[in-house]
């Protein structure tokens, strides 16, 4: 279904939260929003294949509809593989359900509608925070972070896709810019751009990819690289030692 969201003035009143008539249009709504989603999750898909150890868990942290699902569900060739998605958007949940059901691949996915800051992370080889941390409080990512890495088995993966700030102010301001305009390439009129970048504000806070860096070397990652980017959306890979 297409968004057309902030076509419609009161959708700007109060915050962005992830209701029933977000979920409805999320498919379009990031598709269209985010340059590179396609081939990210594309990605994930291949990382898994490389990445998912035999018995042990995958989590899809912030899963939405459960597109990272689908694709960790689809590469994973590890035996004994069990891929966890959470959100805690009970309309996101409720669709990731419906989607899953229709998809036939095999590996046993648990879907739980539930705040990632308290879920237990464990045994596993592969974590996926596709434009999810993003969301969470700054004062609880370190922690979010330090619980991810000591959940993870050793060799095991993180990939975490954000947007970012660019710490150059000027350069922070052309790729902003450039990403409106990507939005305007995909159809969305000035009025729904400037409408969904106000209610995003103060909801979505965006870190530069050197504070991700030193979250993520601070947790006990030995290794950090940024795998993909373009403009201010990044996704970003770490392994466990
Ligand atoms: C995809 N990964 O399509 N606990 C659980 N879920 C949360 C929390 C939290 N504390 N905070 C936010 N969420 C997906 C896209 S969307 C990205 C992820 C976007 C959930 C929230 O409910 C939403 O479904 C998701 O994180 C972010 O690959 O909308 O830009």
């Amino acid at each position: 279904m297409k968004d057309t969201l902030y076509q419609q003035q009161d959708a700007t009143r109060g915050g962005f939260v992830f209701d029933d008539k977000v979920a409805a249009v999320f498919s379009d709504m990031i598709n269209r929003s985010v340059p590179g989603y396609a081939t990210i999750i594309t990605q994930i898909g291949t990382l898994a294949e490389r990445y998912a150890q035999a018995h042990s868990r995958c989590y899809d942290l912030g899963c939405s509809l459960g597109a990272a699902t689908l694709a960790l569900r689809h590469h994973i060739r590890a035996a004994g593989c069990e891929i966890v998605a959470v959100d805690n958007s009970p309309a996101m949940i409720e669709r990731c359900r419906a989607m899953l059901a229709a998809d036939h691949a095999t590996v046993p996915v648990q879907v739980q509608c539930a705040d990632l800051c308290e879920l237990p992370i464990e045994d596993a080889s592969l974590v996926v925070l596709n434009f999810t941390l993003q969301f969470v409080p700054l004062a609880a990512r370190d922690a979010l972070m330090q619980r991810i890495a000591a959940g993870l088995r050793p060799g095991g993966l993180l990939i975490l896709s954000e947007k970012v700030q660019i710490e150059d102010a000027a350069l922070d301001a052309l790729f902003i810019d450039l990403h409106h305009r990507f939005k305007a390439q995909n159809g969305y009129s000035g009025t729904e751009i400037a409408r969904k970048r106000a209610a995003i504000e103060n909801v979505l806070v965006p870190e530069t990819l050197r504070a991700h860096e030193q979250r993520i070397r601070a947790a006990g990652f030995a290794s950090f690289a940024v795998w993909f980017q373009c403009f201010n959306f990044a996704s970003m890979v770490a392994v466990k030692a």
